[in-house]
């Protein structure tokens, strides 16, 4: 898609870089494609390679900045598959999108898979453990170079929800995100290279995530780019009932995704991670032109 011009004004804040990607003066929108049976909103939707890649493409050809491909699962109460399988469900996928040209991100917790897309393309490690779930994760990324998202994270999705347990949810983000972003440069990964996100839906409550996305100015605040995923999730959810305690289904949580992401790009992160791109790079540049106006 051609980049129109979206001119800061001077003295206008500026939208975050990350060494080694474009830096276009708005959010970027990261598309989801989940190559798994289980996954939250998309599980079971792409499973087969063919069905993911022309996804991906349409994703693209929609004004994806980047496609991030997943073949795990991280749902609440998900089990682990084994990397072999993980491998097997996005190879061909990282390929193909690799091949047409997209930024391509691996969102994975294994440094195997990591490895492995990072040499079929990948330019980008999306890590939901932020290097705590596999000690030669911080090794891998350090030596090949590439950026790497660092998200909050308390444990496996098997229980994490039981670790949804904060007094100031907002300092023990940051301060665990300041944490881990000090842990991963002293690993060797280069700071300029670190986007942060808080992981929304992550051992958090809904209630957790909406006081996030209150105070994304502390999270904006911490100095490094910052990656928000609210796409779809059940706080979404929750908030749309259509009838009492009856969630808005999944599919019909776009809207509102959309909203968030006005309302985060606003706040100045670095990007946004979606399930449906258009409507989301439609509003990534309408938060630009306010901010840039400013
Ligand atoms: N959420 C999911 C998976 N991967 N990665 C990052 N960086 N941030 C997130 O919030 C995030 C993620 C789970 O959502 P999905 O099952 O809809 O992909």
């Amino acid at each position: 898609m051609s980049e129109p011009a979206v001119t800061p004004s001077p003295g206008a804040p500026a939208y975050p870089v990350v060494r080694g990607l474009p830096g276009p003066a708005r959010a970027r929108v990261m598309a989801v494609i989940n190559v798994t049976p289980d996954s939250f909103s998309d599980g079971g939707s792409f499973e087969e390679p063919d069905d993911a890649i022309r996804h991906g493409l349409t994703l693209l050809a929609a004004g994806a900045d980047i496609l991030d491909v997943g073949g795990e699962s991280t749902r609440p109460g998900a089990a682990r598959v084994t990397a072999d399988e993980e491998w097997r469900r996005v190879e061909p996928v990282v390929s193909a999108l690799v091949a047409a040209g997209a930024v391509v991100s691996i969102d994975t917790m294994r440094a195997t898979t990591a490895a492995k897309a990072i040499a079929a393309g990948a330019r980008i490690v999306n890590d939901v453990s932020g290097g705590l779930a596999d000690p030669d994760m911080v090794p891998l990324v350090a030596s090949a170079e590439v950026p790497y998202v660092v998200m909050h994270w308390r444990g496996p999705s098997s229980d994490m929800q039981a670790r949804a347990v904060y007094g100031d949810v907002v300092a023990e983000v940051c301060a665990e995100l300041q944490e881990r972003f000090d842990a991963v440069v002293e690993g060797g990964v280069h700071p300029d290279r670190v986007i942060l996100d808080p992981g929304l839906g992550f051992a958090k409550t809904g209630a957790h995530n909406w006081t996030l996305l209150a105070h994304l100015d502390a999270l904006v605040g911490l100095g490094r780019p910052v990656l928000i995923g609210a796409s779809r999730k059940s706080f979404l959810g929750s908030l749309l009932q259509v009838a009492a305690a009856e969630p808005r289904p999944v599919c019909e949580r776009d809207a509102a995704t959309a909203a968030v992401t006005a309302i985060a790009a606003h706040a100045g992160v670095w990007g946004v991670r979606v399930h449906e791109v258009a409507a989301n790079a439609d509003a990534v540049r309408v938060a630009a032109a306010v901010r840039n106006a400013g």
